[in-house]
């Protein structure tokens, strides 16, 4: 049980003594409840407990269609930083609720025990947060959102950190039925940061359309210039996951093997019902990937579904070839990891009342499942080997392959391991540290022999070893173990790390209580070549050192990206962001801004302030911009005195020709739609989706101006810094100068016509007389400047590398390893420097 059904099952049962009565202090003080330990309800505050919120919402649109009741949901993320899921579901109850008095989905947003009538939805299966998740999302939200329709009505209604702020009302006319929730995540809550991560959620999408095949799953970041939408929707759900884990690899056979099976037991004579889809397709790679769900949940460290699963290969397998005459007597025992070789697996489970062994739910304990899986996956493996003799033996002689490999490969760890203990062990390549204890020793690993030697003269000899790496790593996806071990560049690294590698009970299987340093730093240069490099570090390391990435002893650093001078002055620039503010510090020094009309002049920390906040409304700005509109004439809308700002953009294309309204918030949206005769809900999504027939000239979309909030929010603060914004679009007098170098000869005023030019002029200002070089391989820095700028631990910035996904960690270095050159190319010059891809 999680902690927040564990809170909720508490909640339910103190509400029945308390005779269900909900007192609305009482749900006020249960919201708060969740924003003083969003520990117990979220799983924390940091970037998961973050993303989690997004996945609270949506598991409630995946139930509704796993009842059947809903076939599409759209994730957007907005400018702002806002989120939102909207489904075609029944839609939130909105009928008065008798105990309390409230409308059901208000009643289902801010109170942690509203069981009975509205907990469950009469859902079968779940994935088990249901009732609780949406109420906590909207608990640890600046602001939540809600808009459902039902009955023929569009019904809104918004909260403030779980507080209702405008009640439900009806604003419009609904054709269809399903729930759009809209929220932004409290900076107060999440202080590390309220940023989502595209690909997190993209991830977690697609995942959920493989794992509930038919369902239709939009997904749009709006928040770079040019939005991205993607479309997940599979026909064939666990069957294309299968098929997509093995892209870019060659199959033993063209169509996965899928077994499945439905049923309904008694357990303790309660009914319970327990489906299994099992689908695998062996590839020729030397690796493992096997996938467990229960409910739609990633259950990462398995349980008794994979148990039941592995126990029946190894079994079906050794059965067949033991049937069929396939094992000559010298051949080794085949086991479980070498039937694993090369297996791409994913076990999908729906079960009506399943149990964890954590709150996480990282491992599924129902002992039940373990046989249920068992008899199922041998019976179905058994037919499909009869049936499929040829493709069964190519199976077995993978297998066979593996057990024999094994052996090989442990005969060479044995043989590394042993060339370390006798002669000084250590490789000549490695310029080790003096310091012993591993807790404060960095092995640096650099490429090329000429930054190795840089690095070897730059370094801290105490605590940092450096091993400079010749050339390419051998591939060690592609190549099968003990040929790994038999490279060079390899068995330097081994040895030098100390830990030794892959799984055994000897002496030579890996042991990360053996690391010789706490730290392993890649330091590749910022190009394609390194960043290849790179990637094959990681996959050795990901393949037979796991561990040490656990432990988040990997990591990597990073050298900066340009060089910048001035003068005399010389700097490094680490990012396109740092680039961006240096333009503007260096802009605003020794400038005087001036407003023209009372020749009041700015303070240099009040120019700071507004050159930041411009900033952000430039940012924010994208996002209406798309829509048509610029970002000045879009400012002034803003109200007098609240600075309050349109919450809509009706775009009116006709013909040939566009045009634009803005529209203040939703009774004005509601009265423009019934003035163009529309629906309200026939918005920018439905209508993109309902193509308007060859004779419909006028189309109408509207859309919503989430960031609306944040920029009134700048614009109350610019006001009150004495910026005018009254105005924004260019205005006939000049309203601002800015004097370059006062008092001094170059001496340069400016004219400027729209506050938003001031941070333009600025960042042009800062432009002058800097040359900007972008900074190429490692080799451009002497000893000095490589230890000041990427080894200092004082100055660099290093990024720990870690592993929060295997999928998504093995379908990145299959990409990059795999047969297909085109998709690997590209990808590396999309990434040369991107390597959160890495989740690093
Ligand atoms: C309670 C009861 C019913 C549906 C829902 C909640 C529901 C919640 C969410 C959250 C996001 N999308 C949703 N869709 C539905 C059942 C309603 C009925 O019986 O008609």
């Amino acid at each position: 049980m999680s902690a927040s059904e564990e809170a909720s099952t508490l909640a339910k049962s103190n509400a029945a003594a308390a005779d269900y009565d909900a007192n609305k202090l009482g749900q006020l003080k249960g919201l708060e409840a969740v924003r003083k330990k969003p520990g117990m309800y979220i799983g924390g505050t940091d970037e998961r407990a973050l993303h989690h919120c997004v996945s609270e919402v949506l598991d409630n649109s995946v139930d509704e269609h796993l009842a059947g009741h809903c076939s599409k949901i759209e994730v957007a993320i907005h400018v702002d930083g806002s989120i939102s899921i909207r489904d075609n579901g029944r839609g939130i109850p909105v009928d008065i609720n008798k105990d309390s008095g409230l409308p059901g989905v208000e009643l289902v947003l801010t109170t942690l025990h509203s069981g009975g009538k509205y907990g469950q939805g009469g859902y079968k299966f779940s994935g088990g947060t249901h009732g609780v998740g949406a109420k906590c999302v909207n608990a640890v939200s600046e602001w939540f959102e809600v808009e459902v329709s039902r009955g023929g009505s569009v019904h809104h209604m918004k909260f403030e950190r779980g507080k209702t702020v405008k009640k439900l009302e009806v604003i419009g006319k609904a054709k269809g039925t399903g729930t759009l929730i809209t929220f932004k995540p409290d900076a107060e809550i999440f202080r590390d940061t309220t940023v989502f991560k595209a690909d997190t959620i993209a991830q977690r999408l697609r995942e959920l359309a493989f794992l509930n095949s038919g369902l239709e799953i939009a997904f749009t970041d709006e928040r770079p210039s040019t939005p991205k939408t993607e479309v997940f929707l599979y026909k064939n759900g666990v069957v294309e996951f299968v098929k997509q884990i093995n892209t870019g690899k060659t199959a033993l056979h063209p169509v996965p093997v899928r077994i499945t099976k439905e049923l309904q037991t008694t357990l303790d004579d309660k009914p319970m019902e327990i489906h299994v889809e099992l689908v695998l397709q062996y590839n020729d790679t030397y690796n493992d990937l096997v996938l467990c769900y229960t409910n739609t949940i990633h259950n990462p460290d398995g349980g008794t579904h994979l148990s039941g699963f592995r126990g029946a290969l190894t079994r079906a397998i050794n059965q067949f070839s033991k049937a069929n005459n396939l094992l000559k007597d010298k051949d080794p025992q085949i086991t479980g990891d070498d039937v694993r070789e090369g297996l791409a697996a994913v076990i999908s489970i729906k079960h009506s009342d399943p149990k964890f062994e954590s709150q996480t739910k990282v491992k599924l304990l129902s002992p039940e499942v373990e046989s249920i899986v068992s008899s199922l996956a041998y019976e179905g493996l058994m037919f499909y080997f009869e049936s499929n003799t040829a493709v069964a033996k190519r199976i077995v002689e993978k297998a066979l392959t593996a057990a024999r490999a094994r052996e090989a490969a442990r005969k060479a760890r044995e043989t590394i391991r042993k060339g370390a203990l006798h002669g000084g062990g250590l490789p000549g390549k490695l310029a080790d540290c003096s310091e012993k204890d591993p807790a404060i020793c960095e092995l640096y690993i650099v490429e090329g022999d000429s930054a190795g030697g840089s690095a070897k003269q730059g370094r801290d000899r105490r605590y940092q070893a450096i091993l400079p790496l010749r050339g390419k790593l051998i591939n060690s996806e592609k190549a099968q173990l003990d040929k790994v071990l038999n490279n060079e560049e390899i068995r330097t690294l081994i040895t030098a790390i100390g830990t030794g590698i892959g799984t055994g009970e000897d002496d030579s299987a890996f042991n990360a209580d053996k690391a010789r340093y706490h730290r392993v730093i890649i330091m590749t240069d910022a190009d394609v070549d390194g960043s290849h490099i790179r990637t094959l570090l990681l996959t050795f390391l990901y393949r037979q050192m796991k561990g040490i990435i656990e432990r988040g002893y990997v990591y990597i650093a990073q050298p900066p990206l340009y060089k910048i001078k001035r003068k005399k002055r010389e700097q490094y620039v680490d990012n396109d962001e740092q680039l961006n503010r240096i333009l503007l510090e260096l802009g605003s020094e020794e400038i005087v801004l001036a407003r023209t009309g009372d020749s009041h002049v700015f303070a240099p920390a009040a120019i700071d302030q507004i050159v930041e906040m411009l900033g952000a409304l430039e940012k924010l700005g994208h996002g209406i911009t798309r829509h048509g509109a610029t970002l000045a004439e879009y400012l002034d809308q803003s109200a007098k005195g609240t600075h309050e700002l349109p919450r809509y953009v009706a775009r009116i294309r006709e013909g040939n020709k566009e045009s634009h309204q803005f529209l203040t918030d939703d009774k004005a949206r509601a009265d423009f739609l019934k003035k163009q005769g529309m629906d309200a809900e026939l918005n920018a999504a439905e209508t993109g989706a309902n193509t308007p027939t060859a004779q419909v000239t006028r189309r109408v979309t509207i859309h919503e101006i989430f960031e609306s909030t944040e920029m009134t929010k700048l614009l109350k603060a610019l006001a009150q810094a004495g910026v005018d914004t009254a105005q924004f679009a260019p205005t006939d007098q000049a309203r601002y100068t800015i004097t370059e170098n006062p008092g001094q000869k170059s001496e340069a005023k400016t004219e400027l016509f729209s506050p938003l030019d001031i941070i333009t002029q600025i960042r042009a200002n800062g432009r002058k007389g800097l040359s900007i070089q972008r900074y190429k391989g490692l080799g451009e820095m002497n000893p000095k400047q490589l230890y000041e700028t990427t080894m200092d631990p004082d100055k660099r910035r290093l990024l720990k590398v870690g592993i929060n996904d295997a999928a998504k960690a093995d379908a990145l270095f299959t990409l990059l390893m795999g047969d297909e050159v085109p998709p690997r190319r590209q990808f590396i010059e999309d990434n040369a420097l991107n390597v959160q891809y890495l989740d690093v």
